[in-house]
Protein backbone atom coordinates (compact mmCIF):
# COMPACT_ATOMS: atom_id res chain seq x y z
CA UNK A 1 0.00 0.00 0.00
CA UNK A 2 1.10 3.52 -0.51
CA UNK A 3 3.03 5.53 2.32
CA UNK A 4 2.90 2.39 4.29
CA UNK A 5 5.56 2.62 6.67
CA UNK A 6 7.14 -0.93 8.25
CA UNK A 7 6.03 -1.97 11.25
CA UNK A 8 8.39 -3.21 14.09
CA UNK A 9 7.48 -6.64 15.93
CA UNK A 10 5.80 -6.45 19.09
CA UNK A 11 5.03 -7.59 22.33
CA UNK A 12 1.54 -8.30 22.16
CA UNK A 13 -1.04 -7.59 18.90
CA UNK A 14 -3.24 -6.14 21.55
CA UNK A 15 -2.47 -4.26 24.91
CA UNK A 16 -6.40 -3.87 26.63
CA UNK A 17 -6.45 -1.67 29.76
CA UNK A 18 -9.29 -2.47 32.23
CA UNK A 19 -10.48 -6.22 33.07
CA UNK A 20 -13.60 -5.33 33.83
CA UNK A 21 -17.03 -6.53 31.53
CA UNK A 22 -15.12 -4.96 28.27
CA UNK A 23 -11.46 -5.63 28.99
CA UNK A 24 -12.78 -9.36 30.16
CA UNK A 25 -14.50 -9.91 26.57
CA UNK A 26 -12.00 -8.14 24.54
CA UNK A 27 -9.23 -10.87 25.62
CA UNK A 28 -11.62 -13.70 25.28
CA UNK A 29 -12.48 -12.52 21.20
CA UNK A 30 -8.68 -11.71 20.93
CA UNK A 31 -8.18 -15.25 21.52
CA UNK A 32 -10.40 -16.52 19.71
CA UNK A 33 -8.59 -15.77 16.52
CA UNK A 34 -5.55 -16.30 17.29
CA UNK A 35 -3.87 -13.04 18.66
CA UNK A 36 -1.79 -12.02 21.26
CA UNK A 37 -2.81 -9.66 24.23
CA UNK A 38 -2.48 -8.35 27.49
CA UNK A 39 -4.59 -6.64 29.72
CA UNK A 40 -3.19 -4.33 32.76
CA UNK A 41 -5.80 -4.27 35.34
CA UNK A 42 -5.74 -1.80 38.35
CA UNK A 43 -7.73 -3.80 40.47
CA UNK A 44 -6.75 -6.99 41.99
CA UNK A 45 -9.33 -9.14 40.31
CA UNK A 46 -11.51 -8.61 36.84
CA UNK A 47 -15.01 -7.08 37.27
CA UNK A 48 -14.34 -3.17 36.55
CA UNK A 49 -17.41 -1.40 37.93
CA UNK A 50 -18.50 -4.28 40.14
CA UNK A 51 -15.29 -4.76 41.55
CA UNK A 52 -15.11 -0.95 42.53
CA UNK A 53 -18.82 -0.15 43.51
CA UNK A 54 -19.01 -2.43 46.48
CA UNK A 55 -21.36 0.08 48.61
CA UNK A 56 -24.19 -1.36 50.59
CA UNK A 57 -27.28 -1.62 48.16
CA UNK A 58 -25.00 -1.74 45.08
CA UNK A 59 -26.95 -3.78 42.20
CA UNK A 60 -27.55 -3.79 38.53
CA UNK A 61 -30.85 -1.86 37.32
CA UNK A 62 -31.09 -3.64 34.22
CA UNK A 63 -32.73 -6.84 35.32
CA UNK A 64 -29.73 -9.49 35.72
CA UNK A 65 -30.77 -11.84 32.88
CA UNK A 66 -29.80 -9.38 30.06
CA UNK A 67 -27.11 -7.49 31.88
CA UNK A 68 -24.89 -10.22 31.36
CA UNK A 69 -22.33 -11.44 28.04
CA UNK A 70 -24.79 -12.78 25.76
CA UNK A 71 -21.77 -14.16 23.39
CA UNK A 72 -21.96 -18.03 24.82
CA UNK A 73 -25.28 -19.95 24.67
CA UNK A 74 -23.37 -22.01 27.08
CA UNK A 75 -22.64 -19.45 29.36
CA UNK A 76 -26.34 -18.20 29.76
CA UNK A 77 -27.65 -21.97 30.73
CA UNK A 78 -24.76 -22.76 33.32
CA UNK A 79 -25.12 -19.51 35.27
CA UNK A 80 -28.56 -19.02 37.76
CA UNK A 81 -29.16 -15.42 38.98
CA UNK A 82 -31.17 -15.43 41.82
CA UNK A 83 -32.37 -11.99 41.85
CA UNK A 84 -34.30 -9.99 39.62
CA UNK A 85 -31.59 -7.24 39.98
CA UNK A 86 -28.68 -9.19 41.29
CA UNK A 87 -26.14 -7.45 43.99
CA UNK A 88 -22.85 -6.31 43.35
CA UNK A 89 -21.82 -9.35 45.03
CA UNK A 90 -23.29 -11.98 42.64
CA UNK A 91 -22.62 -9.51 39.88
CA UNK A 92 -18.54 -9.79 40.85
CA UNK A 93 -18.93 -13.58 41.22
CA UNK A 94 -20.32 -14.05 37.94
CA UNK A 95 -17.27 -11.61 36.33
CA UNK A 96 -15.21 -13.87 38.43
CA UNK A 97 -16.83 -16.90 37.04
CA UNK A 98 -16.17 -15.84 33.24
CA UNK A 99 -12.49 -15.22 33.81
CA UNK A 100 -12.05 -18.91 35.23
CA UNK A 101 -14.53 -20.50 33.08
CA UNK A 102 -12.45 -19.22 29.84
CA UNK A 103 -9.29 -18.97 31.29
CA UNK A 104 -8.89 -15.27 31.08
CA UNK A 105 -6.32 -14.79 34.01
CA UNK A 106 -3.34 -15.74 32.32
CA UNK A 107 -3.23 -12.87 30.42
CA UNK A 108 -3.89 -10.15 32.87
CA UNK A 109 -1.81 -8.32 35.25
CA UNK A 110 -3.79 -7.36 38.07
CA UNK A 111 -2.45 -4.68 40.47
CA UNK A 112 -0.88 -2.54 37.39
CA UNK A 113 -2.28 0.86 36.10
CA UNK A 114 -0.98 2.02 32.92
CA UNK A 115 0.50 4.87 32.95
CA UNK A 116 1.17 5.79 29.53
CA UNK A 117 0.71 5.05 26.05
CA UNK A 118 2.18 6.71 23.06
CA UNK A 119 1.84 5.87 19.56
CA UNK A 120 5.22 5.38 17.67
CA UNK A 121 4.74 5.92 14.05
CA UNK A 122 7.73 5.02 12.87
CA UNK A 123 7.16 1.14 14.79
CA UNK A 124 3.39 1.22 13.96
CA UNK A 125 2.74 0.11 16.95
CA UNK A 126 2.21 1.28 20.96
CA UNK A 127 4.47 2.20 23.48
CA UNK A 128 2.94 1.06 27.05
CA UNK A 129 4.12 1.96 30.48
CA UNK A 130 2.84 0.54 33.85
CA UNK A 131 2.93 1.51 37.45
CA UNK A 132 4.85 -1.71 37.62
CA UNK A 133 7.77 -0.77 35.33
CA UNK A 134 6.91 -2.63 32.56
CA UNK A 135 7.46 -1.23 28.94
CA UNK A 136 5.79 -3.19 26.28
CA UNK A 137 4.90 -2.50 22.57
CA UNK A 138 1.68 -3.48 21.00
CA UNK A 139 -0.30 -3.74 17.28
CA UNK A 140 -3.04 -1.86 18.91
CA UNK A 141 -4.34 0.03 22.26
CA UNK A 142 -7.56 -1.20 22.79
CA UNK A 143 -8.91 1.55 25.81
CA UNK A 144 -11.35 -0.97 27.78
CA UNK A 145 -11.40 1.92 30.80
CA UNK A 146 -15.12 2.28 31.56
CA UNK A 147 -17.77 5.23 30.94
CA UNK A 148 -17.94 5.78 35.25
CA UNK A 149 -14.68 4.86 36.78
CA UNK A 150 -12.99 7.96 37.28
CA UNK A 151 -14.33 8.78 40.63
CA UNK A 152 -15.38 12.82 41.56
CA UNK A 153 -14.21 13.49 44.93
CA UNK A 154 -15.37 17.08 45.64
CA UNK A 155 -13.21 19.76 46.27
CA UNK A 156 -15.14 21.21 49.79
CA UNK A 157 -12.70 22.69 51.94
CA UNK A 158 -11.57 20.49 55.13
CA UNK A 159 -12.51 17.11 53.31
CA UNK A 160 -8.92 16.14 53.06
CA UNK A 161 -8.19 16.65 56.75
CA UNK A 162 -11.09 14.95 58.20
CA UNK A 163 -9.99 12.98 60.94
CA UNK A 164 -12.65 10.16 60.21
CA UNK A 165 -12.96 7.97 57.43
CA UNK A 166 -14.12 9.33 53.99
CA UNK A 167 -15.84 7.10 51.79
CA UNK A 168 -16.45 7.02 48.07
CA UNK A 169 -19.21 4.53 46.76
CA UNK A 170 -17.01 4.05 43.46
CA UNK A 171 -14.10 3.29 45.48
CA UNK A 172 -15.13 0.87 48.64
CA UNK A 173 -13.27 -0.69 50.76
CA UNK A 174 -13.38 -4.54 50.31
CA UNK A 175 -13.56 -5.74 53.53
CA UNK A 176 -17.05 -3.26 53.51
CA UNK A 177 -18.03 -0.85 56.56
CA UNK A 178 -19.55 -0.98 59.65
CA UNK A 179 -21.32 2.04 60.16
CA UNK A 180 -23.41 1.05 63.45
CA UNK A 181 -23.48 3.60 66.00
CA UNK A 182 -21.77 6.24 63.82
CA UNK A 183 -23.07 9.54 62.94
CA UNK A 184 -22.49 9.34 59.40
CA UNK A 185 -23.01 12.17 56.31
CA UNK A 186 -23.49 11.17 52.94
CA UNK A 187 -23.33 13.90 50.05
CA UNK A 188 -24.81 13.38 46.99
CA UNK A 189 -28.59 11.96 46.04
CA UNK A 190 -27.43 10.46 42.70
CA UNK A 191 -28.48 6.16 42.03
CA UNK A 192 -25.32 5.60 44.35
CA UNK A 193 -26.27 7.71 47.36
CA UNK A 194 -30.03 6.06 46.82
CA UNK A 195 -29.22 2.73 46.54
CA UNK A 196 -27.04 2.95 49.94
CA UNK A 197 -28.89 5.61 51.80
CA UNK A 198 -31.70 2.74 52.99
CA UNK A 199 -29.18 0.67 54.49
CA UNK A 200 -26.36 2.79 55.70
CA UNK A 201 -29.64 4.47 57.49
CA UNK A 202 -29.94 1.05 59.16
CA UNK A 203 -26.56 0.35 60.57
CA UNK A 204 -26.06 4.31 61.49
CA UNK A 205 -26.68 6.61 64.63
CA UNK A 206 -27.72 8.97 62.66
CA UNK A 207 -27.86 9.91 58.96
CA UNK A 208 -27.22 13.49 57.63
CA UNK A 209 -27.90 13.63 53.55
CA UNK A 210 -26.82 16.75 51.60
CA UNK A 211 -28.55 17.34 48.69
CA UNK A 212 -28.09 19.23 45.58
CA UNK A 213 -30.59 18.45 43.06
CA UNK A 214 -33.81 15.97 43.72
CA UNK A 215 -33.87 13.22 41.63
CA UNK A 216 -36.51 10.78 40.48
CA UNK A 217 -36.33 7.28 41.71
CA UNK A 218 -38.59 4.75 40.92
CA UNK A 219 -39.01 1.41 42.90
CA UNK A 220 -36.98 -1.81 41.99
CA UNK A 221 -39.64 -3.93 43.22
CA UNK A 222 -36.57 -6.72 43.46
CA UNK A 223 -37.24 -9.90 44.14
CA UNK A 224 -35.94 -13.49 44.21
CA UNK A 225 -35.97 -14.28 40.55
CA UNK A 226 -39.01 -16.59 39.61
CA UNK A 227 -38.36 -19.92 38.66
CA UNK A 228 -40.56 -20.34 35.80
CA UNK A 229 -39.44 -17.38 34.32
CA UNK A 230 -35.75 -18.36 34.59
CA UNK A 231 -37.02 -21.67 32.97
CA UNK A 232 -38.77 -20.14 30.11
CA UNK A 233 -36.11 -17.45 29.58
CA UNK A 234 -33.41 -20.38 29.55
CA UNK A 235 -35.22 -22.62 26.66
CA UNK A 236 -34.78 -19.56 24.62
CA UNK A 237 -32.42 -17.53 25.99
CA UNK A 238 -30.83 -16.46 22.24
CA UNK A 239 -34.90 -15.09 21.38
CA UNK A 240 -34.89 -12.96 24.65
CA UNK A 241 -31.10 -11.76 23.15
CA UNK A 242 -32.21 -11.37 19.89
CA UNK A 243 -35.10 -8.76 21.16
CA UNK A 244 -32.66 -6.67 23.10
CA UNK A 245 -30.64 -5.86 20.49
CA UNK A 246 -33.77 -4.77 18.46
CA UNK A 247 -34.50 -2.18 21.14
CA UNK A 248 -33.24 1.40 21.76
CA UNK A 249 -31.72 1.00 24.88
CA UNK A 250 -30.22 -2.74 24.07
CA UNK A 251 -32.53 -4.36 26.49
CA UNK A 252 -36.20 -5.78 26.62
CA UNK A 253 -38.98 -4.40 28.55
CA UNK A 254 -42.37 -3.58 27.21
CA UNK A 255 -43.32 -0.26 25.79
CA UNK A 256 -46.08 1.52 24.55
CA UNK A 257 -45.22 3.68 22.10
CA UNK A 258 -48.49 5.92 22.13
CA UNK A 259 -48.14 9.42 23.21
CA UNK A 260 -49.01 10.35 26.29
CA UNK A 261 -50.98 13.23 25.36
CA UNK A 262 -53.07 11.47 22.87
CA UNK A 263 -54.45 9.51 26.58
CA UNK A 264 -56.94 10.75 28.62
CA UNK A 265 -56.13 11.52 32.33
CA UNK A 266 -57.85 8.20 33.76
CA UNK A 267 -56.07 6.29 30.87
CA UNK A 268 -52.85 8.00 31.55
CA UNK A 269 -52.95 7.38 35.49
CA UNK A 270 -53.81 3.91 34.49
CA UNK A 271 -50.60 3.57 32.63
CA UNK A 272 -48.36 5.14 34.92
CA UNK A 273 -49.58 2.44 37.65
CA UNK A 274 -49.02 -0.08 35.48
CA UNK A 275 -45.63 0.45 34.97
CA UNK A 276 -44.86 1.84 38.03
CA UNK A 277 -46.19 -1.65 39.15
CA UNK A 278 -43.19 -3.23 37.06
CA UNK A 279 -40.89 -0.83 38.44
CA UNK A 280 -37.48 0.54 37.66
CA UNK A 281 -35.80 2.29 34.34
CA UNK A 282 -38.68 0.72 32.21
CA UNK A 283 -41.00 3.21 33.90
CA UNK A 284 -39.83 5.59 31.00
CA UNK A 285 -41.71 3.23 28.47
CA UNK A 286 -45.10 4.16 29.64
CA UNK A 287 -45.36 6.56 26.62
CA UNK A 288 -43.22 6.62 23.76
CA UNK A 289 -43.31 10.88 23.87
CA UNK A 290 -41.70 11.24 27.56
CA UNK A 291 -38.41 11.87 26.40
CA UNK A 292 -39.32 14.00 23.61
CA UNK A 293 -42.42 15.90 24.66
CA UNK A 294 -42.19 18.64 27.42
CA UNK A 295 -45.70 18.91 28.00
CA UNK A 296 -45.96 14.97 27.85
CA UNK A 297 -43.16 14.81 30.20
CA UNK A 298 -44.63 16.94 33.06
CA UNK A 299 -47.67 14.75 33.22
CA UNK A 300 -45.05 11.68 33.85
CA UNK A 301 -42.67 13.30 36.48
CA UNK A 302 -46.27 14.60 38.14
CA UNK A 303 -47.19 10.88 38.49
CA UNK A 304 -44.03 10.63 40.32
CA UNK A 305 -44.41 13.51 42.34
CA UNK A 306 -47.27 12.35 43.72
CA UNK A 307 -45.70 9.22 44.70
CA UNK A 308 -42.85 10.87 46.87
CA UNK A 309 -45.24 13.19 48.59
CA UNK A 310 -47.64 10.13 49.58
CA UNK A 311 -44.68 8.30 51.10
CA UNK A 312 -42.92 11.11 53.21
CA UNK A 313 -44.78 11.95 55.88
CA UNK A 314 -43.03 15.66 56.53
CA UNK A 315 -44.18 17.90 53.83
CA UNK A 316 -41.38 20.05 53.80
CA UNK A 317 -39.26 17.10 53.21
CA UNK A 318 -41.29 15.23 50.93
CA UNK A 319 -41.36 18.69 49.04
CA UNK A 320 -37.18 19.23 49.09
CA UNK A 321 -37.22 15.58 48.15
CA UNK A 322 -39.61 15.96 44.92
CA UNK A 323 -37.73 17.04 41.87
CA UNK A 324 -39.11 19.73 39.56
CA UNK A 325 -37.00 19.47 36.47
CA UNK A 326 -37.71 16.77 33.48
CA UNK A 327 -38.43 13.07 34.63
CA UNK A 328 -35.62 11.04 32.99
CA UNK A 329 -33.29 14.06 31.96
CA UNK A 330 -30.98 12.92 34.28
CA UNK A 331 -30.48 8.87 34.59
CA UNK A 332 -33.46 7.73 36.33
CA UNK A 333 -32.74 6.06 39.57
CA UNK A 334 -33.84 2.63 40.90
CA UNK A 335 -34.24 2.35 44.75
CA UNK A 336 -35.63 -0.04 47.52
CA UNK A 337 -37.30 2.12 50.30
CA UNK A 338 -35.45 5.29 49.26
CA UNK A 339 -38.02 7.86 50.34
CA UNK A 340 -39.65 6.32 53.03
CA UNK A 341 -35.79 6.27 54.51
CA UNK A 342 -36.24 9.98 55.56
CA UNK A 343 -39.34 9.08 57.43
CA UNK A 344 -37.10 7.62 60.26
CA UNK A 345 -36.17 9.75 63.26
CA UNK A 346 -32.52 9.70 62.73
CA UNK A 347 -32.00 10.79 59.32
CA UNK A 348 -31.90 14.31 57.49
CA UNK A 349 -32.11 15.61 54.61
CA UNK A 350 -30.14 19.11 54.24
CA UNK A 351 -30.68 21.19 51.11
CA UNK A 352 -27.44 22.54 49.49
CA UNK A 353 -28.69 23.50 45.72
CA UNK A 354 -28.72 27.60 47.13
CA UNK A 355 -25.13 27.55 48.72
CA UNK A 356 -22.58 24.93 48.51
CA UNK A 357 -21.26 22.96 51.42
CA UNK A 358 -19.06 25.21 53.16
CA UNK A 359 -16.75 23.18 54.73
CA UNK A 360 -15.59 20.01 56.74
CA UNK A 361 -14.93 20.58 59.90
CA UNK A 362 -12.92 18.14 62.33
CA UNK A 363 -16.47 17.14 63.73
CA UNK A 364 -18.87 17.05 61.13
CA UNK A 365 -20.01 19.36 57.72
CA UNK A 366 -20.72 22.91 57.47
CA UNK A 367 -23.81 23.78 55.29
CA UNK A 368 -25.98 26.81 55.64
CA UNK A 369 -23.93 28.45 58.74
CA UNK A 370 -24.84 24.64 60.49
CA UNK A 371 -22.53 22.27 61.60
CA UNK A 372 -23.77 18.56 61.27
CA UNK A 373 -21.76 16.37 63.42
CA UNK A 374 -20.12 13.23 61.38
CA UNK A 375 -18.33 10.39 62.43
CA UNK A 376 -17.83 9.30 58.54
CA UNK A 377 -18.85 10.46 55.55
CA UNK A 378 -19.50 9.21 52.43
CA UNK A 379 -18.93 11.08 49.05
CA UNK A 380 -22.02 9.37 46.65
CA UNK A 381 -20.79 12.41 44.52
CA UNK A 382 -20.58 10.64 40.75
CA UNK A 383 -17.68 10.06 38.35
CA UNK A 384 -15.97 12.59 35.85
CA UNK A 385 -18.58 10.33 33.35
CA UNK A 386 -17.12 9.27 29.82
CA UNK A 387 -13.86 10.91 29.37
CA UNK A 388 -12.94 11.15 33.38
CA UNK A 389 -10.64 7.24 32.84
CA UNK A 390 -8.77 8.69 29.73
CA UNK A 391 -7.51 11.71 31.31
CA UNK A 392 -5.56 9.72 34.17
CA UNK A 393 -3.74 8.18 31.52
CA UNK A 394 -1.43 10.32 29.61
CA UNK A 395 -2.29 8.97 25.67
CA UNK A 396 -0.44 10.63 23.02
CA UNK A 397 -0.89 10.01 19.44
CA UNK A 398 0.79 10.91 15.76
CA UNK A 399 3.09 13.50 16.70
CA UNK A 400 2.92 13.58 19.90
CA UNK A 401 -0.61 14.50 20.36
CA UNK A 402 -1.80 14.33 24.19
CA UNK A 403 -5.65 12.81 23.87
CA UNK A 404 -6.12 15.06 26.55
CA UNK A 405 -5.68 18.01 24.31
CA UNK A 406 -7.42 16.74 21.55
CA UNK A 407 -10.25 16.48 23.88
CA UNK A 408 -10.41 19.46 25.69
CA UNK A 409 -13.30 21.10 23.91
CA UNK A 410 -15.36 17.74 24.62
CA UNK A 411 -14.74 14.06 23.33
CA UNK A 412 -14.47 13.88 19.12
CA UNK A 413 -14.22 10.44 17.72
CA UNK A 414 -15.33 8.21 14.77
CA UNK A 415 -18.55 5.62 16.22
CA UNK A 416 -17.09 6.31 19.67
CA UNK A 417 -14.42 3.67 18.44
CA UNK A 418 -11.69 5.52 17.20
CA UNK A 419 -10.26 9.01 16.84
CA UNK A 420 -8.09 10.82 14.35
CA UNK A 421 -4.65 11.31 14.91
CA UNK A 422 -4.66 7.88 17.12
CA UNK A 423 -3.93 4.91 14.63
CA UNK A 424 -4.69 1.17 16.05
CA UNK A 425 -6.38 2.84 18.84
CA UNK A 426 -9.76 1.62 19.74
CA UNK A 427 -12.25 3.14 22.96
CA UNK A 428 -14.65 0.60 23.66
CA UNK A 429 -18.13 2.34 24.79
CA UNK A 430 -16.20 5.20 24.30
CA UNK A 431 -17.73 9.10 23.87
CA UNK A 432 -19.61 9.35 20.91
CA UNK A 433 -21.03 5.50 20.98
CA UNK A 434 -24.30 4.09 22.50
CA UNK A 435 -22.82 3.21 25.74
CA UNK A 436 -24.59 4.70 29.10
CA UNK A 437 -27.38 4.70 27.11
CA UNK A 438 -27.85 1.11 26.28
CA UNK A 439 -27.16 -2.13 28.53
CA UNK A 440 -23.58 -1.76 29.10
CA UNK A 441 -22.79 -5.34 28.40
CA UNK A 442 -24.76 -5.67 25.13
CA UNK A 443 -22.87 -2.19 23.80
CA UNK A 444 -19.90 -3.74 25.16
CA UNK A 445 -19.79 -6.92 23.08
CA UNK A 446 -20.97 -5.04 19.77
CA UNK A 447 -17.84 -2.76 20.54
CA UNK A 448 -15.41 -5.66 20.98
CA UNK A 449 -17.03 -7.86 18.09
CA UNK A 450 -16.48 -4.75 16.07
CA UNK A 451 -12.56 -4.19 16.83
CA UNK A 452 -11.91 -8.26 16.65
CA UNK A 453 -13.57 -8.47 13.22
CA UNK A 454 -11.76 -5.16 11.96
CA UNK A 455 -7.87 -6.37 13.38
CA UNK A 456 -8.90 -9.87 11.61
CA UNK A 457 -9.58 -8.26 8.51
CA UNK A 458 -6.79 -6.37 8.62
CA UNK A 459 -4.70 -9.51 9.02
CA UNK A 460 -6.41 -10.68 5.62
CA UNK A 461 -5.60 -7.76 3.96
CA UNK A 462 -1.78 -7.08 5.08
CA UNK A 463 -2.59 -3.92 7.05
CA UNK A 464 -1.09 -2.81 9.86
CA UNK A 465 -2.73 0.52 10.91
CA UNK A 466 -6.17 1.80 10.98
CA UNK A 467 -7.08 5.11 11.37
CA UNK A 468 -10.44 7.63 10.52
CA UNK A 469 -10.44 10.91 8.09
CA UNK A 470 -11.18 14.06 9.66
CA UNK A 471 -14.51 14.45 7.64
CA UNK A 472 -16.41 11.24 8.79
CA UNK A 473 -15.01 12.30 12.44
CA UNK A 474 -16.32 15.98 12.03
CA UNK A 475 -19.33 14.32 10.81
CA UNK A 476 -19.90 11.72 13.28
CA UNK A 477 -19.37 14.52 16.05
CA UNK A 478 -22.39 16.91 14.50
CA UNK A 479 -24.38 14.10 13.81
CA UNK A 480 -24.26 12.83 17.75
CA UNK A 481 -24.79 16.51 18.71
CA UNK A 482 -28.10 16.43 16.47
CA UNK A 483 -29.70 13.81 17.56
CA UNK A 484 -29.07 14.77 21.16
CA UNK A 485 -30.60 18.05 20.60
CA UNK A 486 -34.33 15.95 19.51
CA UNK A 487 -34.10 14.94 23.16
CA UNK A 488 -34.99 16.21 26.88
CA UNK A 489 -32.30 13.94 28.04
CA UNK A 490 -29.89 17.19 26.24
CA UNK A 491 -31.36 19.91 28.10
CA UNK A 492 -30.19 19.44 31.97
CA UNK A 493 -27.04 19.75 33.88
CA UNK A 494 -26.27 15.57 34.05
CA UNK A 495 -23.09 14.09 33.72
CA UNK A 496 -24.40 12.91 29.71
CA UNK A 497 -23.11 16.40 29.24
CA UNK A 498 -20.49 16.82 31.60
CA UNK A 499 -21.91 18.99 33.94
CA UNK A 500 -21.82 17.54 37.23
CA UNK A 501 -18.34 18.54 37.58
CA UNK A 502 -16.99 21.63 37.60
CA UNK A 503 -14.61 22.60 34.78
CA UNK A 504 -15.75 20.17 31.98
CA UNK A 505 -16.85 21.29 28.59
CA UNK A 506 -20.49 21.08 28.07
CA UNK A 507 -21.31 17.91 25.55
CA UNK A 508 -23.48 15.46 24.95
CA UNK A 509 -21.12 12.58 25.07
CA UNK A 510 -23.17 9.04 24.04
CA UNK A 511 -25.03 8.48 21.12
CA UNK A 512 -28.74 8.74 21.64
CA UNK A 513 -29.79 7.74 17.80
CA UNK A 514 -30.58 4.18 19.68
CA UNK A 515 -28.70 1.16 19.87
CA UNK A 516 -30.20 -1.11 16.54
CA UNK A 517 -29.47 2.09 14.48
CA UNK A 518 -26.11 2.75 15.77
CA UNK A 519 -25.21 -1.05 15.47
CA UNK A 520 -26.22 -0.90 11.36
CA UNK A 521 -24.47 2.09 10.98
CA UNK A 522 -21.29 0.11 12.67
CA UNK A 523 -22.50 -2.78 10.13
CA UNK A 524 -22.31 -0.47 7.30
CA UNK A 525 -19.00 0.89 7.87
CA UNK A 526 -17.80 -2.33 7.80
CA UNK A 527 -19.37 -4.13 4.98
CA UNK A 528 -18.79 -1.30 2.54
CA UNK A 529 -15.49 -1.70 3.08
CA UNK A 530 -14.21 0.28 5.66
CA UNK A 531 -15.80 3.45 4.50
CA UNK A 532 -14.06 6.55 6.29
CA UNK A 533 -10.97 4.71 7.07
CA UNK A 534 -7.08 4.84 5.95
CA UNK A 535 -5.92 1.28 6.03
CA UNK A 536 -1.58 2.18 6.30
CA UNK A 537 -2.48 6.15 5.83
CA UNK A 538 -4.30 5.07 2.40
CA UNK A 539 -8.17 4.19 1.39
CA UNK A 540 -9.44 0.53 1.02
CA UNK A 541 -8.42 -0.12 -2.03
CA UNK A 542 -10.55 -3.12 -2.72
CA UNK A 543 -14.43 -3.88 -1.17
CA UNK A 544 -12.94 -7.10 0.47
CA UNK A 545 -15.03 -9.60 2.34
CA UNK A 546 -15.13 -8.83 6.06
CA UNK A 547 -15.99 -11.05 8.78
CA UNK A 548 -19.12 -9.50 10.47
CA UNK A 549 -20.14 -11.04 13.46
CA UNK A 550 -23.52 -12.42 12.47
CA UNK A 551 -25.78 -12.25 15.83
CA UNK A 552 -25.16 -8.07 15.24
CA UNK A 553 -27.04 -8.15 12.06
CA UNK A 554 -29.53 -6.38 14.48
CA UNK A 555 -33.24 -5.84 12.92
CA UNK A 556 -34.69 -2.52 14.17
CA UNK A 557 -38.27 -3.23 16.47
CA UNK A 558 -40.54 -0.96 14.52
CA UNK A 559 -42.81 -0.80 17.47
CA UNK A 560 -40.29 1.12 19.44
CA UNK A 561 -38.49 3.93 16.91
CA UNK A 562 -38.42 7.07 18.70
CA UNK A 563 -38.16 10.66 17.54
CA UNK A 564 -34.39 10.36 18.22
CA UNK A 565 -33.87 7.21 16.41
CA UNK A 566 -35.94 9.18 12.79
CA UNK A 567 -33.46 11.91 13.48
CA UNK A 568 -30.69 9.67 12.80
CA UNK A 569 -32.21 8.97 9.46
CA UNK A 570 -31.63 5.46 9.48
CA UNK A 571 -35.30 4.61 10.04
CA UNK A 572 -38.25 4.79 8.04
CA UNK A 573 -40.78 7.40 9.29
CA UNK A 574 -43.78 5.36 10.54
O1 LIG B 1 -23.35 9.72 40.60
P1 LIG B 1 -24.29 10.93 40.14
P2 LIG B 1 -23.76 8.24 41.02
N1 LIG B 1 -21.84 18.88 46.77
O2 LIG B 1 -23.39 11.87 39.39
C1 LIG B 1 -23.98 15.18 44.03
C2 LIG B 1 -24.57 4.61 37.33
N2 LIG B 1 -24.98 3.89 38.52
O3 LIG B 1 -22.54 7.53 41.42
O4 LIG B 1 -27.07 16.25 40.81
C3 LIG B 1 -23.05 18.30 46.88
O5 LIG B 1 -25.52 10.47 39.47
C4 LIG B 1 -24.71 15.36 42.73
O6 LIG B 1 -25.49 16.52 42.72
P3 LIG B 1 -25.99 17.17 41.31
C5 LIG B 1 -25.79 5.32 36.77
O7 LIG B 1 -25.66 5.43 35.39
C6 LIG B 1 -25.85 2.88 38.35
O8 LIG B 1 -24.90 8.26 41.96
O9 LIG B 1 -24.78 17.17 40.40
N3 LIG B 1 -23.48 17.34 46.07
C7 LIG B 1 -25.52 14.07 42.72
O10 LIG B 1 -26.64 14.15 43.56
C8 LIG B 1 -25.67 6.66 37.46
O11 LIG B 1 -26.39 7.68 36.83
C9 LIG B 1 -26.31 2.21 39.44
O12 LIG B 1 -26.45 18.51 41.67
C10 LIG B 1 -22.64 16.93 45.11
C11 LIG B 1 -24.54 13.07 43.32
O13 LIG B 1 -23.60 13.82 44.05
C12 LIG B 1 -24.17 6.87 37.43
O14 LIG B 1 -23.62 5.59 37.69
C13 LIG B 1 -25.92 2.55 40.70
C14 LIG B 1 -21.37 17.48 44.94
C15 LIG B 1 -23.80 12.30 42.26
O15 LIG B 1 -24.72 11.58 41.52
C16 LIG B 1 -23.64 7.84 38.45
O16 LIG B 1 -24.31 7.63 39.70
C17 LIG B 1 -25.03 3.58 40.86
C18 LIG B 1 -20.98 18.50 45.82
N4 LIG B 1 -19.79 19.10 45.71
C19 LIG B 1 -24.56 4.26 39.76
N5 LIG B 1 -20.78 16.86 43.89
C20 LIG B 1 -27.25 1.11 39.20
O17 LIG B 1 -28.31 1.07 39.74
C21 LIG B 1 -21.67 15.95 43.43
N6 LIG B 1 -22.79 16.00 44.16
C22 LIG B 1 -26.85 0.10 38.22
Amino acid sequence: MPNAPSPQPVDFDAVVVGAGFAGMYMLHALRRLGFTARVYETGDDVGGTWYWNRYPGARCDIESLQYSYSFSEELDQEWTWSEKYAPQPEILAYARHVADRFDLRRDIQFETAVTAAAYDEAGVCWRIETSKGDAVSARFCIMAVGCLSAANVPDIPGLQEFPGPVYHTGQWPKAGVDFTGLKVAVIGTGSSAIQSIPLIADQAAALTVFQRTANYSIPAWNETLDPARLAAVKADYPALRAKARARPTGFYFPFNAKPALSASPEERERQYQEFWDRGGLPFLGAFGDLLFDRDANETGAEFVRAKIRAVVDDPAVADLLTPKDILGCKRLCVDTGYYQTFNRPHVKLVDVSKRPIERVSATGVVANGVEYAADAIVCATGFAAMTGSFDRIPITGRDGLPLAKKWEAGPRTYLGLTTVGFPNFFTITGPGSPSVLASMVQAIEQHVDWIADCMAHMRDIGAAAIEPTLPVEDDWVEHVNTVAAISLRSTCSSWYVGANMPGRPRVFMPYIGGFPVYVQKCNEVMTDGFIGFLFDGAPASQTPEVRLTERWRVPLDIDVISPAMIAAGRVPIV
